[in-house]
């Protein structure tokens, strides 16, 4: 650091950041005549974007470097949130809001000749994640530096991030997102490089005392270079980090002799295969498939950031004991399990703990998110594979393995068969490592995301756990959205509107104080202001509509919307067959029956994991039906039906604000939680749903005469399956009429959708697409009921978006922080 001397110069000098309009656009200014050369002659929306982001990351660098000295010098516990996907969005927004500077922004961009709108839309979405788990690690990073929680994030660093979707004739098609090409969020800290270690093999050795000590050697080294993003809380000064790793060929490894000697291929060769391991994220969400490179990407970031962890808390020269007292790691899913396999490797093999200590350690260190339920998506790793690419690590889950299994014979001598079902390995051909009992076994606390889902895991997969270790090591945390991106970001009208009316935003941190909505229940004027919002967002997403599709829909048509992963879990064939039912209904319909009913948009948005066949024949059927509908000019608005490509963050911060009813329609026990429900219910729309994950909670909240709910629950589940599979199963008629309409021929070739049908009649319908229909159709009707009675619509929306403050992140984070963590927050000091 600089001597005491030129310490005063430093401070003289010190980098400020603006506050007011006119610094503002001094520093835009400078930026895009600087930093990007450009000049006011060739300034598009694009470079103004620039400038602008770049202005506002000076300012979040500047707390930032602030928040981690703070950190550094408290001496207090601190929380690792390991994820595999960040599903961030765009930037540039958020920060505007967070630090409190957008309306300075706007004016100085207009100055500047721009509208922020345009400016803010240039911006490239951070789509590192698939779905409902990478979005939920990203409000927690906005809500853990909002409440000042000294945290940090550790993840992936892709090149590519979620594929881009285009529809082309109705169908899917992947085009890859390279969005790295101007990325001012992140700084590249090349001092900062950790070698990661794969293959090779493990020997063991007398040290100096005659100790046996165990050597992984040999294989290769790749290396991890870190990348820092800073995460600004919304109202604190607190900036906390998220670090993406990114991979490299090693210097020691890029082969200078094959280069020198003219093999420049092969040479170039070693540096491309580094590299691949961060070059993509695997786009399946809910489904496992066991591929080498996902593993090497688990281990690479697991060990990069085990490596960066300890590191910092050997800084502090406090002894191992004090390990858990300072530092708390939470595994977003089973992805980062081997974290907890690293950790031991890291205290036995190179600090020489004893292997109880060590495994303390650890135990008393890691906790572990569940998200699923679902057999398909639980990590499993072949032994074969990891025995070749982590000889170690292998070894040391074995050892973890043994030491557990001997426990529990002790424990429960009497039954036999518990040491098969609970054992790590899995006695398969080839035998297969269960990652969600090897993070059960490593943690603390286990937590499933919503209530009925914590429930059910206590039950099926860990029921044998929970006789184990009682019922205290599992707990339930509800899932949250933050509320500045999805009410205030997202739908600037409504917050303002409701900012009002409660006397300030201070509802943006403390959600549960929505509940004073319900006073202005009787205030026509709020209410006519609220209508005016939605009709509002309703046109705004009508034109992105006509813009990205073509198709024309009224905006006082009742907007049904469906955005979500396709995943026939979700039902979106459920969705999509109902549609069927009120358009052959509409068409038998006379004029007068026409008449009364409520005009409807049938909205649909989501990718399909590439290799997931079923689930782009569903966006095919989607797409085949709004090709004849949008097209029957006896329909007119009566209904209509749409496909919006490219579902991503940003669109969803236009789509949900403007939805009527959205559809969260799982077949009851799949979906862990689900958190676009939540996102919905607060931007003012209703919801139709299955009595699954958080639309449990949602209906104790908001009330149930605020809710559309059918379906059958997820305790009947087993014997509705048990039924198809044993005959005992009559298809519905109304379903059996939409088959035949399918059948026809009247959406296009028929053998497009034959499987998909077949999958409900003949294949046993899995996922009791059947067994629902009928109670999904009439609750429609409920709906369309509902719908015409505006006012008491309304009052529904309201009094709804009134009760939503327990689905706050803020309130999620300060369970975790309490319940699971044992941290407590470190704010700035004014
Ligand atoms: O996590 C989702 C759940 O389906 C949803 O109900 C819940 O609200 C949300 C947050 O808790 N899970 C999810 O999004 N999962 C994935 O995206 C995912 C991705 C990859 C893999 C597994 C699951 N994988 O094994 O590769």
């Amino acid at each position: 650091s600089i001597p005491e001397g030129q310490r005063e110069a430093w401070k003289k000098h010190s980098v400020q950041g603006f506050t007011t309009k006119d610094q503002f656009e001094d520093e835009t200014v400078r930026h895009i005549e600087t930093t990007l050369a450009r000049s006011l002659f060739n300034c598009d929306e694009l470079a103004a974007y620039s400038g602008a982001a770049l202005a506002f990351r000076d300012r979040l660098i500047i707390e930032w470097n602030k928040t981690q000295q703070r950190q550094t010098f408290a001496d207090q516990k601190r929380v690792y949130y390991l994820s595999l996907e960040f599903l961030m969005g765009r930037a540039l927004d958020n920060a505007m809001l967070n630090v409190g500077l957008k309306d300075v922004a706007r004016a100085g961009l207009k100055d500047l000749g721009f509208r922020i709108e345009d400016v803010i839309s240039q911006e490239h979405d951070a789509a590192l994640g698939n779905g409902g788990l990478g979005r939920l690690a990203a409000c927690f990073l906005d809500s853990m530096a909002t409440l000042n929680y000294p945290a940090w994030g550790y993840g992936l660093r892709y090149r590519y991030g979620i594929f881009k979707q285009e529809i082309v004739d109705g169908y899917q098609v992947e085009v890859p997102d390279y969005w790295l090409d101007f990325n001012p969020w992140e700084f590249p800290r090349h001092d900062i490089t950790v070698d990661i270690q794969f293959y090779g093999y493990v020997r063991k050795e007398k040290d100096e005392d005659g100790k046996t000590v165990t050597i992984w050697e040999g294989g290769e080294i790749v290396d991890a270079v870190a990348y820092d993003v800073p995460i600004p809380g919304y109202g604190t000064a607190t900036t906390n980090n998220l670090r993406l790793w990114s991979s490299k060929a090693s210097k020691g490894e890029f082969d200078f002799q094959k280069f020198n000697s003219g093999e420049y291929e092969g040479s170039v060769g070693d540096q491309q295969r580094a590299e691949t391991i961060s070059a993509v994220l695997y786009p399946n969400d809910n489904l496992e498939r066991g591929k080498e490179l996902r593993l090497k990407q688990q281990y690479f970031w697991c060990a990069a950031s085990l490596f960066d962890i300890v590191r910092r808390f050997k800084k502090t020269k406090k002894p191992w004991s004090k390990f858990s007292d300072m530092v708390a790691i939470q595994l977003n899913d089973t992805h980062p399990t081997l974290a907890i396999v690293e950790m031991q490797r890291i205290l036995v093999d190179i600090e020489g703990l004893d292997w109880a200590e060590a495994w303390s350690i650890v135990q008393g260190t890691f906790s572990y998110a569940n998200h699923t339920v679902m057999p398909e998506a639980l990590e499993k790793w072949s032994v074969p594979l990891m025995q070749n690419l982590l000889p170690r690590h292998l070894q040391i889950i074995y050892e973890v393995n043994s030491q557990f299994l001997q426990y529990v014979e002790k424990t429960f001598p009497k039954d036999r068969d518990m040491l098969r079902r609970v054992s790590i390995i899995e006695e398969s051909q080839p035998k297969m490592v269960r990652m969600a009992y090897l993070a059960t076994i490593g943690s603390h606390k286990v937590n499933g995301v919503a209530e009925l889902h914590s429930d059910l895991i206590k039950t099926t997969i860990f029921k044998d756990f929970v006789t184990i270790y009682g019922p205290d090591k599992f707990t339930n945390v509800t899932n949250g959205i933050t509320p500045r991106r999805w009410l205030h970001q997202a739908n600037p009208k409504l917050s303002e509107l409701i900012a009002s009316k409660l006397g300030g935003y201070d509802f943006l941190t403390d959600l549960t104080k929505l509940n004073k909505l319900e006073h202005f229940l009787d205030d026509a004027d709020f209410k006519k202001e609220w209508q005016e919002i939605k009709y509002a967002n309703k046109v705004r997403l009508a034109q992105h509509i006509k813009d990205t599709t073509g198709v024309s829909v009224n905006p006082k048509a009742l907007f049904d919307i469906q955005v979500k992963r396709i995943h026939e879990y979700k039902r979106q064939q459920l969705n999509i067959l109902g549609v069927i039912h009120r358009y052959l209904t509409i068409k038998a319909m006379s004029p007068e029956e026409r008449k009364k009913l409520a005009p409807r948009v049938s909205i649909f948005g989501g990718k399909a994991a590439p290799g997931y066949w079923m689930a782009k024949t569903v966006i095919h059927l989607v797409c085949s039906v709004g090709e004849v509908v949008n097209n029957d000019k006896d329909i007119g608005d009566l209904l209509k039906v749409i496909y919006i490509e490219d579902y991503n963050v940003s669109k969803a911060e236009i789509i949900t604000p403007a939805s009527d009813i959205s559809e969260h329609i799982s077949t009851a026990g799949t979906e862990a939680s689900g958190t676009s429900n939540m996102k919905f219910v607060l931007n003012g729309g209703l919801i139709i749903g299955t009595c699954d994950g958080a639309n449990i909670e949602i209906t104790r909240e908001i009330g149930e005469s605020n809710i559309f709910l059918f379906g059958n629950l997820a305790e009947d589940v087993e014997d509705l399956r048990h039924a198809h599979t044993y005959g005992d199963f009559q298809l519905d008629p109304d379903l059996n009429k939409v088959f035949e309409a399918i059948k026809s021929g009247r959406f296009g070739d028929a053998g497009r959708f034959s499987a998909l049908c077949n999958s409900i009649i003949e294949h046993g319908d899995y996922y009791l697409v059947s067994d629902d229909f009928n109670s999904y159709v009439k609750t429609h009707e409920l709906v369309d009921e509902a719908y015409k009675d505006q006012e008491a619509w309304l009052e529904k929306c309201i009094t709804s978006v009134a009760r939503m403050g327990f689905f706050s992140s803020d309130r999620c984070i300060q369970e975790y922080a309490e319940m699971i963590w044992n941290v407590e927050p470190l704010p700035p000091k004014e």
